[in-house]
C-alpha cells in the first residue's frame, strides 16, 4: 500500500527533504562513507537499545550480520512508540524513522548514548540504506514497517498479531549507492565494539551472530564484573604486578563514576575513559580529576610510610602511572563533547567530582592492601629514578655535542615553509629511497627524515630508554612537539606526518614500529588526524605508451580482467623507484592516495599495539596471519 497523494503533509515534504541531505552529504552525519561511516549505522542502531539498556528496561541485545548483506539488531527494551506523534500527525515509530535528530527521546534526565555524540538517529542509518524493516513489539502487538532509501512504504506500521513481551528489531541494508567503496561488515570491528560495551554495561547480555558464515560464528558478551573484567581482559597479555583490582564506584546528584585500575609490569600506561558509554579518546574533565587524585593519593601514602624522604622530590603524574591500566567511566546526564573529534567531556563540574570522590576512596583502598600499595610505590619510584637517569644522560650528550635543545636533526631535509598547516613531514625508511624522496618533494612544503634500519620498539622500553634512541630523538625534535606529558601540540612543526616505507613485510614492521611510538608517547598527534601513511604503489604496468601503477594484489587482479596480456613488473622497493614516479605516485597532492589513522576503539587498538609489539610470540603470529597485510584494522 503507498501514501494517497492527499493524505501529505507539509511536514512529510521537509522530513523527505530532510533525509535527501542525507544522502546528499553522508559525511556530515557518519563522519565518512568508507568502512568506518558504514559501521556507524550499526553504532546508531545499537547505541539506541543500550539507552533502553541503562534505563532499566532492556538486558538482551542480538546483533546478526545477515547472509544477504544486511544486519539486524533486536533488543527486549520497551519497543520504539507506535501511537500517534501530536505534532507529525503519524506514528511516533514512522516520526523515529523519518526525522533527523527526532532521537524521540521524550523522557528527560536519563544518561544516554544516543543523545550525545552520535545521536544523528536512527533516522539517518534509514536514510542511507536501500531497506530498512522496524519491528516493534508494544503495547500488546507487533507492528511492521519497511522503508526504502528513507521513505515510509506504507503511511502507517502494520499492526500484527497479539505478543505479550516488548522490544524492538531493526533489519537495514546498506546503500551501496553511499558506501561505493565497500559494503561489507568486519566482524572483528563490530565485535570489540560490543564487547566494550558490554564490558561497560555491567549485565547487558549481548550476542553478535554472523549468518555469512557455514557454520554460522556466535560470540556472547556478558560480565557481570563490568569494569573488573574489562581490567582483566586489558591485561590479558601483560603480567599484574599485585592481584586485586581496584574497583570504585560512586553515584553523585547529577552524575556516577565507575572506575577499575590494576598496575602491571610494563611500562606503558593504558587509560580508557568513557562518558555515557562514549570513548573519551580526548580526555576531558573526568580524566582530569582522576589523574589529579591518583598522583596525590600515591604521593601522599608514599610519605605517610615513608617510601619518599623529605629530601626526595614529589613523584609525578607519569612516574606513578607507568604500567597502569584503568578504565573510567562517568554518566552524565548533560554531556557536552568538545575537541577536533567531540570526544573530550567539558563538564567542569565532573572534575571536581571525580576528584572529590577518588580523594576519599584510594586512601582507603591503598590502606586496605597496603602491600600491594607498597608495590606500587615501588615502581613508581623506579620510574622516577629513569627518568631522572635519562634526564641526565640527555644533559650530558647535549653538552658533548654542543648541540642546544631547539636545534633540528642533521639528517632532516626540512621545507621552507614556518606554516604548519602547509608543512608535511615525510619520515623516509631506507637508504635508498631518501635521494627519490628528496628528489622528487616540494622543498616549499614537504621535508624529509630519513630514518635507518629497525627503530626501537617502544611497547617494550621505558619512555625514558626511548628517548635515548636516535632515531626516535629525530623524530620528536623534528616535529617539535615534545613527547609524554610535556607532549604539546600547538609546537606541531607540521600537521601531516607521513608514514613512507615499502609496501613489503619489512615496511609494514617499520611502519608498525613508527605507529607504536605515535600511539604509545605522542597520541594527540594521531587523535588530530595529523598520522598518515602513504601508499607507493606496488606494480606499474604499461599498455601501449601508457604507464599504470597499482597498489597491491587486489588492484592488479582487476586490472588485468580488462587487460589479460599486461605485464606487470613489480617495485622490489621505494628505491627502485625514480623521483618523477615517486612524486606522481606517492608524494604528489595532486595524485597521491594516503591513508589517515584514526582511531576509533582505544581497546582495540590497545590490543593491536600489545599483540603486535609485546613478548608473547605465538599471539603475535596468529594475529598476523589473521590480519595478514591489512592495515585497516588502524584506520578504523
Ligand atoms: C523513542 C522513545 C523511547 C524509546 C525508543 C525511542 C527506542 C528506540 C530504539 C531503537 C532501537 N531500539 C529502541 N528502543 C527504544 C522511550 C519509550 C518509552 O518511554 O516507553
Amino acid at each position: 500500500m503507498t501514501a494517497t497523494r492527499d493524505s501529505y503533509q507539509a511536514s512529510d515534504i521537509t522530513v523527505l527533504e530532510g533525509l535527501e541531505a542525507v544522502r546528499r552529504r553522508p559525511g556530515m552525519y557518519i563522519g565518512s562513507t568508507g568502512p568506518r561511516g558504514l559501521h556507524h549505522l550499526v553504532w546508531e542502531v545499537v547505541d539506541n537499545s543500550v539507552d533502553e539498556a541503562m534505563a532499566g528496561v532492556c538486558d538482551k541485545i542480538t546483533v546478526t550480520l545477515l547472509a544477504d548483506g544486511g544486519v539486524e539488531v533486536v533488543d527486549n527494551g520497551r519497543g520504539i512508540p507506535v501511537g500517534r506523534h501530536d505534532k507529525t500527525r503519524q506514528s511516533a515509530l514512522t516520526t523515529v524513522l523519518t526525522t533527523l535528530h527526532a532521537g524521540g527521546k521524550f523522557e528527560q534526565g536519563a544518561y544516554t548514548v544516543s543523545g550525545g555524540l552520535h545521536g544523528v538517529g536512527v533516522s539517518v542509518v534509514n536514510a542511507l540504506s536501500t531497506r530498512l524493516e522496524a519491528e516493534v513489539r508494544r503495547d500488546g502487538f507487533i507492528w511492521n514497517q519497511e522503508f526504502e532509501r528513507g521513505k515510509p512504504k506504507t503511511k502507517e506500521p502494520a499492526k500484527g498479531r497479539p505478543v505479550k513481551k516488548t522490544g524492538t528489531t531493526i533489519r537495514f541494508w546498506p546503500d551501496p549507492e553511499i558506501f561505493a567503496e565497500t559494503v561489507e561488515f568486519d566482524f572483528d570491528v563490530i565485535a570489540s565494539r560490543l564487547r566494550e560495551t558490554a564490558f561497560l554495561t555491567r549485565g547487558l547480555e549481548i550476542t553478535l551472530r554472523d549468518e555469512r558464515r557455514d557454520p554460522v560464528v556466535e560470540e556472547v558478551f556478558h560480565y557481570k564484573g563490568g569494569l573488573v573484567d574489562f581490567v582483566n581482559h586489558l591485561n590479558t597479555k601483560r603480567e599484574p604486578l599485585h592481584p586485586h583490582i581496584i574497583d570504585i564506584s560512586e553515584v553523585g546528584e547529577d552524575a556516577e563514576l565507575d572506575l577499575a585500575m590494576q598496575w602491571t609490569s610494563t611500562y606503558n600506561e593504558v587509560v580508557l575513559s568513557f562518558a555515557n558509554n562514549i570513548n573519551t579518546h580526548e580526555g576531558g574533565t573526568h580524566e582530569e580529576g582522576f589523574r589529579k587524585a591518583l598522583t596525590k593519593a600515591i604521593n601522599d601514602f608514599a610519605r605517610a610510610k615513608n617510601l619518599l624522604k623529605e629530601k626526595d622530590e614529589n613523584l609525578t603524574g607519569e612516574d606513578v602511572r607507568e604500567g597502569l591500566t584503568a578504565v573510567v567511566s562517568v554518566r552524565v546526564r548533560e554531556p557536552q563533547f568538545e575537541g577536533q573529534t567531540k570526544t573530550k567531556l567539558g563538564n567542569t563540574e565532573i572534575r571536581s567530582f571525580v576528584e572529590r570522590a577518588l580523594n576519599r576512596r584510594l586512601p582507603e583502598w591503598l590502606e586496605r592492601y597496603s602491600p600491594e600499595a607498597r608495590r606500587i610505590v615501588e615502581k613508581s619510584i623506579s620510574a622516577a629514578r629513569a627518568r631522572e637517569a635519562a634526564r641526565k644522560a640527555r644533559e650530558l650528550t647535549r653538552r658533548k655535542s654542543g648541540l642546544e635543545s631547539g636545534g633540528l636533526p642533521d639528517k632532516l631535509a626540512d621545507c621552507s615553509s614556518r606554516d604548519p598547516g602547509e608543512s608535511e613531514l615525510f619520515i623516509v625508511e631506507g637508504k635508498s629511497a631518501a635521494g627519490p624522496a628528496k628528489a622528487a618533494r616540494d622543498s616549499a612544503t614537504q621535508a624529509i627524515l630519513p630514518i635507518r634500519g629497525k627503530i626501537l620498539n617502544v611497547e617494550k622500553a621505558r619512555l625514558a630508554k626511548a628517548l635515548q634512541n636516535t632515531e626516535v630523538q629525530d623524530i620528536i625534535t623534528a616535529m617539535g612537539t615534545g613527547i609524554g606529558d610535556d607532549f604539546d601540540i600547538t609546537k606541531a612543526r607540521y600537521h601531516k606526518v607521513i608514514l613512507l616505507a615499502d609496501a613489503d613485510v619489512d615496511g609494514a614492521h617499520i611502519r608498525t614500529l613508527l605507529l607504536t611510538l605515535f600511539f604509545r608517547h605522542m597520541r594527540p598527534l594521531i587523535e588530530a588526524g595529523f598520522v598518515y601513511i602513504a601508499q607507493p604503489p606496488l606494480y606499474r604496468v604499461k599498455v601501449g605508451s601508457k604507464v599504470h601503477y597499482l597498489k597491491d594484489d587486489a588492484e592488479l587482479a582487476e586490472f588485468q580482467k580488462e587487460h589479460p596480456k599486461a605485464k606487470p613488473t613489480r617495485f622490489k622497493g621505494l628505491g627502485e623507484m625514480n623521483a618523477a614516479e615517486l612524486r606522481e605516485t606517492t608524494m604528489d597532492p595532486e595524485t597521491r592516495v594516503l591513508i589517515q589513522v584514526q582511531m576509533e576503539d582505544a581497546a582495540r587498538a590497545e590490543e593491536v599495539f600489545s599483540t603486535l609489539m609485546g613478548d608473547d610470540v605465538a599471539s603475535r603470529k596468529t594475529f598476523i596471519q589473521e590480519n595478514a597485510g591489512d592495515i585497516r584494522f588502524l584506520d578504523i
